[in-house]
């Protein structure tokens, strides 16, 4: 029996990090969750980029330009959405996470959703390393599995 369970090591493994300038601070402290992860899970310094896009619509498309650089073995999604007033909030949301996936899908590099979608300033702030921990550093603990994971993958 050959079993496929990943581990958190992310030595040799490259990973590039598009974050979203919209709400940047509260996105800063995502990709510095992420980082630290990274860094602590034995991750070179050389190997992490982190790429600045104007806003989570703008995330699947260089996302795409990352992943078909061929040069990561995951690409880490941070963007922060706070409910307003429109139907905006709901739209980008919807676009960027299948945009996501379809990047994923359509490069078969993981790619991960680092997008927080919230209706306001505190539940950004519980979830980027407060009450509630640092969705940042979650996403990336999955990253390192999926590159794990994905070097381990048996190709045709
Ligand atoms: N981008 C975000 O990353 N988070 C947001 O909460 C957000 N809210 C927006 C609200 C409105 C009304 C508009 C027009 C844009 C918003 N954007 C937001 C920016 C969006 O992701 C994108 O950068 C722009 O729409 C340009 O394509």
């Amino acid at each position: 029996m050959r079993e496929q369970r990943p581990a958190h090591d992310a030595r040799g493994h490259r990973f590039c990090l598009v974050a979203a300038r919209f709400n940047e601070a509260h996105v800063r402290r995502l990709v510095d969750g992420a980082l630290d992860v990274l860094g602590r899970s034995g991750a070179a310094d050389q190997d992490l980029e982190v790429w600045w896009v104007p806003g989570s619509f703008e995330l699947p498309l260089v996302c795409n330009w990352a992943a078909e650089s061929g040069r990561f073995d995951a690409v880490l999604a941070f963007g922060v959405l706070i409910r307003g007033g429109t139907e905006h909030f709901r739209l980008v949301a919807d676009a960027a996470t299948h945009g996501l996936m379809r990047v994923a899908l359509d490069r078969s590099v993981p790619v991960l959703n680092g997008v927080l979608a919230v209706n306001d300033a505190d539940q950004a702030a519980a979830r980027t390393g407060g009450a509630l921990g640092n969705r940042g550093a979650d996403v990336a603990l999955a990253a390192i599995q999926m590159a794990g994971l994905a070097r381990a993958r048996v190709r045709p």
